[in-house]
């Protein structure tokens, strides 16, 4: 129901930024990267789901790496870092922090699990 609602806002010209897939996002995350963690730092999407991830930093710049998915991208301080891409392939695919942000640098790793499509059934 909030889905449709937000949709809906959208459709009606919000004047959001628009990142580079325009595909309407079916599953929308956020991930807070601060010293030193990725919260959460693991995500579950749904295979051939299309993903928004909104990567957000509470302290110093972090990046948000997906080499998998081909996802690098910096995350600043007092903006949203939205990333959209389309979950076609289930697997896990590991995510960490790419820009040295100090001592505990290497702590800042998570990761974005693509559960395989299952029958309509279970949901
Ligand atoms: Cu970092």
């Amino acid at each position: 129901m909030l889905a449709t609602l937000f949709l809906t806002l959208l459709g009606l010209g919000g004047c959001r930024t628009a990142p580079r897939n325009d595909a309407q996002p079916d599953i929308i995350k956020r991930i807070v990267m601060k010293k030193w963690t990725i919260e959460p730092n693991r995500i579950e999407v749904p295979q051939g789901g299309e993903v928004e991830l909104v990567v957000t930093t509470t302290d110093v710049e972090h990046g948000i790496a997906i080499p998998g998915l081909d996802i690098r991208e910096p995350v600043q301080p007092g903006k949203e870092t939205v990333i959209r891409f389309k979950a076609n392939t289930a697997g896990t695919y590991p995510m960490s922090c790419s820009i040295l942000c100090g001592t505990g640098h290497k702590q800042m790793t998570g990761v974005i699990v693509v559960t395989a499509a299952v029958p309509a059934a279970s949901h």
